[in-house]
């Protein structure tokens, strides 16, 4: 596909967003789309091809949605240059789709008149009819196209509803540019940007043929990530922009309360709405779902039963699972002859991958829950319960998304806080997105959680509160975090924020089980390169050097293995941990769930032949010290639950993490106060509990 044909027209689409710009995108486009990033930022740019309703080719490119053309993040700047034509990859675009979202007019008409000013030629899209319709909204179409100027098409881009016409005004050949006017500028303002176009095109940091837009978005944006102008340049616009602070001040709040002030007379001329809101079914929900009281309590309820089936619907395969694994060690034991290369596959291969892949079927559970949250809307909302909590510690709900994300891994949760306008809730948001406890740490936890409470005992609704409380335990240390870090180290107040809530609507089963299946493809393939890499290592080094006459725990001991977790017993004993629990928290700092396979290495190595293949859970619930004691004693195993759910034992994370925040600094910064966070609480719950006789 060839997406950069210069005869070919370029066909920007614009809008809020959640206005439905993608999915018109993808409806116009089908499979011919091209993502790339723009150069110099993490922003995506996406360009497609497609015809015109009269066989015309047309190239789209799909630019990232705003609110305003007044940039306040790197997203917002790249819409505002690839419009003003200041980006040299991208050329300026012939014509302008506007998409909005038609139940929310007034305030998706903002950016419309802004864009309108530019003077492009411009369709503009009602997009979400059937919502605004639902609410019983009547919008005069032909009204609202000859008051701007424009050709005004609707449409519902889920059905496709309005494609065609979309499709005819796209051949129009005869678009000209909009007739709405500029918003009036009071004339000194005026009068002062106009000599700063003059002073800035001679420092080159502007077009010599720009309009007076160009030095108005540049002198009033918030937080600029400005293109291609360098520190020099900056530093005149900044002078620039306090002076016309301090000639008119307020000068920008007059601007906008005028564009929304002729927004509000279009709206009056354009819009019918019925007196009485119309009750949707969304609205009706949220109601109950968005309360204060209700939501939360409602979101206790929706992960109690998360857990509740992660524990009860995967015991029978997770059975089948350790069955299988166990009759496959039995079968390999009796099919090779005695050496090291059948310890290896009995004792580090099969117990190493084993204790890991076990598990999978509670990660199926917990995605395909997770996918029902995500598709039904629902998670949506948590960012808008969270805002509460989130506002209390200097961040907004728009942090909540990326942390939310960080429930499943801490690396797409880090990449997503690039969302995030504010550098320094940007930073937060990745310090913390860590402590959310993510799918690596569920093996852990569930082992452990197997050990303290053996199923059968207790009934999975305990399991499963423990297992919420370990949850929440990292989510409040995630809040009380960002609350220190916003008060100690990076001062500053928490900026306001616009949340879009999607109509709630029934899951799309079937890319839910894709989505699932693609996560499961993940884990296994996971297990079987890197858990199983690790598993072998974990057992040579459980197994060399050998010494004759050693029994297989004294030779444990003497291992490689066995040294490493003896030498750092000193620092681990106040915690309550032997030297083999050390190995898997030596393990374990490579990824989370290699305690599993370490402790089914450790294990396996060190055991007689005869017991070698019992689960994994058993050996440890009836591991005991050389004085006789159990090892995992309740206290030893809360106290290292807690340890896996602060500290920071995942080398893929440090590394997306430092390129993230460009530099070691963060990264390490993070290593170290997660870690450091892990051992003191766990001293303290050892101790603290040991002397109170537990
Ligand atoms: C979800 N009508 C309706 N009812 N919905 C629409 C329409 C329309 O005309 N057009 C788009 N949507 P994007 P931006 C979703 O993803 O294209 C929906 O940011 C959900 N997802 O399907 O992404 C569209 O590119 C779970 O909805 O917008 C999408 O501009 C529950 O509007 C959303 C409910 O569209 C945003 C909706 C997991």
């Amino acid at each position: 596909m060839s997406t950069s044909a210069p005869d070919t027209p370029l066909i920007a689409i614009v809008g809020n967003p959640n206005s439905g710009k993608t999915t018109l995108f993808n409806l116009l486009t089908g499979l011919k789309q091209k993502v790339a990033n723009y150069p110099g930022v993490t922003v995506e740019k996406k360009i497609g091809e497609c015809y015109s309703q009269h066989g015309k080719k047309l190239r789209l490119i799909d630019l990232p949605g705003a609110y305003s053309l007044n940039a306040r993040s790197p997203d917002e700047a790249v819409l505002r240059d690839v419009l003003l034509g200041r980006r040299p990859e991208t050329p300026r675009p012939d014509r302008v789709v506007c998409v909005i979202d038609s139940a929310n007019l007034e305030r998706n008409l903002y950016m419309v008149s802004q864009v309108l000013e530019l003077g492009l030629p411009t369709i503009l899209v009602l997009n979400m009819i059937d919502v605004a319709a639902q609410r019983e909204w009547h919008i005069d179409a032909k009204r609202l196209s000859e008051e701007l100027g424009v050709p005004v098409v609707q449409t519902n881009a889920v059905t496709g509803a309005g494609l065609i016409e979309l499709k005819l005004t796209l051949s129009r050949e005869d678009l000209a540019a909009p007739q709405w006017e500029n918003a009036a500028l009071p004339e000194g303002v005026r009068a002062a940007l106009e000599h700063s176009r003059d002073e800035l095109r001679q420092t080159g940091a502007i077009h010599t043929r720009s309009s007076l837009l160009e030095p108005l978005y540049l002198l009033s944006d918030h937080d600029p990530t400005h293109y291609g102008i360098a520190d020099s340049q900056m530093a005149r616009i900044h002078e620039l922009r306090g002076r016309m602070e301090a000639d008119f001040p307020g000068w920008e709040d007059a601007l906008v309360a005028e564009r929304y002030r002729r927004i509000e007379e279009l709206c009056a001329k354009v819009l019918k709405r019925p007196d009485q809101e119309i009750e949707t079914i969304t609205t009706k929900l949220d109601r109950i779902l968005l309360h204060p009281v209700l939501g939360f309590v409602n979101l206790l309820l929706v992960l109690g039963l998360l857990f509740f089936l992660i524990f009860k619907v995967a015991e029978g395969p997770m059975g089948w699972i350790e069955t299988g694994f166990g009759a496959l060690g039995s079968w390999v034991e009796g099919l090779m002859s005695p050496g090291d290369f059948r310890d290896l596959i009995v004792n580090g291969v099969v117990p190493g991958v084993g204790g890991v892949v076990i598990f999978l079927p509670q990660i199926l559970i917990l995605f395909f829950f997770i996918g029902i949250m995500e598709d039904t809307g629902y998670m949506s909302r948590l960012a808008f319960i969270m805002d509460w909590a989130m506002s209390k510690v200097g961040l907004n709900g728009k942090s909540f998304l990326p942390f939310l994300s960080s429930y499943a891994c801490a690396i797409p949760g880090v990449m997503a806080a690039r969302t995030i306008d504010s550098p320094k809730d940007r930073l937060i948001t990745i310090l913390i997105a860590p402590l959310a406890s993510c799918s690596a740490r569920l093996p852990v936890y569930s082992l452990l959680i197997g050990v303290l409470f053996p199923a059968g005992r207790v009934s999975a609704w305990v399991q499963a509160g423990i297992m919420l409380g370990l949850y929440a335990l990292g989510t409040f240390g995630a809040f009380f975090f960002a609350w220190v870090f916003n008060k100690c180290v990076m001062k500053g107040s928490a900026s306001p924020m616009i949340l879009e809530m999607p109509a709630y609507k029934m899951p799309a089963i079937r890319s839910i089980l894709l989505h699932v299946w693609q996560r499961a493809r993940m884990f296994l393939v996971r297990a079987g390169t890197i858990i199983l890499g690790i598993s072998i290592l974990i057992w040579a080094a459980s197994t060399y050097p050998k010494t004759q006459g050693d029994t297989s725990a004294q030779q444990m001991e003497h291992s490689f293995a066995g040294r490493a977790g003896k030498f750092i017993e000193p620092a681990i004993a106040p915690l309550g941990y032997d030297w083999k629990i050390g190995i898997g928290l030596i393990g374990s700092f490579a990824a989370r769930e290699v305690f599993n396979s370490t402790m089914g290495v450790v294990y396996a190595v060190e055991s007689e032949d005869d017991d070698n293949l019992a689960p994994l859970r058993d050996k440890l619930a009836g591991e005991r010290r050389p004085g006789g004691g159990l090892v995992y004693t309740p206290l030893v195993c809360i106290s290292l639950l807690v340890f896996y759910v602060f500290a920071m034992q995942c080398v893929s994370t440090v590394a997306i993490v430092r390129r993230e925040t460009g530099s070691w600094k963060w990264a390490l910064f993070q290593l170290g106060y997660m870690t450091g966070t892990a051992y003191l609480l766990s001293l303290l719950i050892f101790q603290i509990g040991s002397a109170l006789g537990f």
